[in-house]
């Protein structure tokens, strides 16, 4: 297993749209357990590939209070069961240090293929709902900023450039 470099916005790289997989393979479960365990380490609740450069339709998550329930989730597609918007106070490890209310969706039907290539279909609602959700717009190139206004987008980006600097 390996820890994965997790890129940060305002990294061009995540505006990229991932490519479904076409196999499960032996390189896609490693791509999995390496995600997992950068997941864990960081730690946090959700990963997509595209946060670690690979563009590929590939992400993990766990919820569960005891950080022992590790969900993966390759080419998944939802559809919104209940157009119901929440709220709930999202962070990112793409956008380190920073949290904002963003509304979604509160229950999602998720199919999608697992780790052993077998496909599955999941009703998700609760903050899996929200994390499936945010999972899948990094995969489209997409991140919970954008759902923010211009002003709070900026001064996120600003800070966290300048942090950016103080580290090169
Ligand atoms: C996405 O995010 C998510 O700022 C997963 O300094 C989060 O795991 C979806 C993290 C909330 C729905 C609700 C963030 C760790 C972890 C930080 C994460 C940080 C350290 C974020
Ligand atoms: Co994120």
């Amino acid at each position: 297993m390996a820890l994965l470099d997790i890129l940060e916005f305002p990294d061009p790289r995540l505006r990229t749209e991932a490519k479904p997989v076409a196999v499960v393979n032996d390189s896609v479960r490693k791509l999995v357990d390496d995600m997992l365990e950068t997941m864990y380490a960081a730690p946090g609740i959700g990963l997509a590939a595209t946060q670690v450069n690979v563009h590929q339709r590939v992400l993990v998550m766990d919820v569960s209070d005891t950080q022992d329930r590790p969900q993966a989730f390759i080419n998944p597609e939802y559809k919104v069961l209940d157009p119901e918007l929440g709220e709930y106070d999202e962070g990112c490890l793409s956008v380190p240090g920073f949290y904002e209310t963003v509304c979604r969706p509160q229950r999602i039907e998720v199919s999608a293929l697992d780790r052993d290539g077998q496909a599955f279909t999941l009703e998700l609602d609760g903050l899996a709902a929200i994390c499936l959700q945010h999972e899948v717009d990094h995969l489209d190139g997409k991140l919970f900023v954008d759902y923010l206004s211009p002003l709070k987008r900026q001064r996120i980006r600003k800070k966290l450039e300048k942090d950016q600097r103080r580290r090169a």
